[in-house]
């Protein structure tokens, strides 16, 4: 589909941040799939890279890229991953393929996060996209209640565990005003392991493929 193309292109131009003999934070969905297909072409000039779920570690093992254990590694020099939504300050809206925690620690510990993404993503206001958040199964009703009092609207993502055991909340109705402020007071609820804001901490470049070509913003 035109949609995917653009997810291609902009994952081909993520291997530009690739620097020789570096290991690759990886993160999860379909315009990292493309990200990981096209790694593979460069995997002789790479040390291996770390994962963010184990459906990215078996695609990357599929093309014999080698997955190193996250407490081995000290120093990643890049991650790349997609977003469910961006803003013009690259600050997303993750979780949409419910890795988020996984991504979120990759994310934290990289020198670089670089966010391959089509247009479709890039918005005014975060918010749109229901908001991902992890949570300890026996507080989900808890924070669900928390949650409908900022005006948010939680749907369980019934049936789904995530790679960690959790489960996911999907909050409708969220007029995401202040990113940053609203990821650090959710942050503090007693439950939530991750909130899919990626706001505190956004990413460093973001690579859009657009119908005029490819777009790269950076903060
Ligand atoms: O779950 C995630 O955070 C993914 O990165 C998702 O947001 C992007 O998925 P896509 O590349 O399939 O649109």
């Amino acid at each position: 589909t035109p949609q995917d193309q653009l997810k291609q292109q902009a994952a081909q131009a993520a291997l530009e941040y690739v620097p020789a003999g570096s290991i690759v934070g990886v993160g999860t969905g379909s315009t990292v799939n493309f990200f990981i297909d096209a790694l593979a072409g460069i995997k002789n000039q790479i040390e291996g890279a770390v994962s963010s779920s184990e459906a990215s570690t078996k695609r990357l093992r599929a093309h014999g890229i080698e997955v190193l254990d996250l407490n081995a590694v000290s120093d990643v020099p890049v991650y790349v991953d997609g977003a469910d939504e961006t803003n013009a300050h690259l600050q997303l809206i993750k979780g949409g393929g419910g890795a988020l925690t996984r991504e979120k620690i990759i994310a934290q510990l990289a020198k670089k996060f670089v966010c391959v993404a089509d247009e479709s993503k890039m918005v005014q206001r975060l918010g749109k996209f229901p908001l991902p958040i992890e949570v300890i199964p026996m507080a989900r009703s808890m924070i669900a209640r928390e949650l409908v009092k900022l005006g948010g609207q939680p749907v369980y993502r019934d049936g789904f565990v995530t790679d960690n055991g959790n489960q996911i909340l999907d909050v409708h109705n969220l007029e995401i005003m202040e990113p940053a402020k609203l990821e650090a007071e959710l942050n503090n609820l007693p439950g939530i392991v991750t909130v899919g804001l990626f706001a505190i901490r956004p990413a460093d470049v973001l690579i859009l493929g657009t119908a005029n070509g490819i777009r790269t913003l950076t903060i």
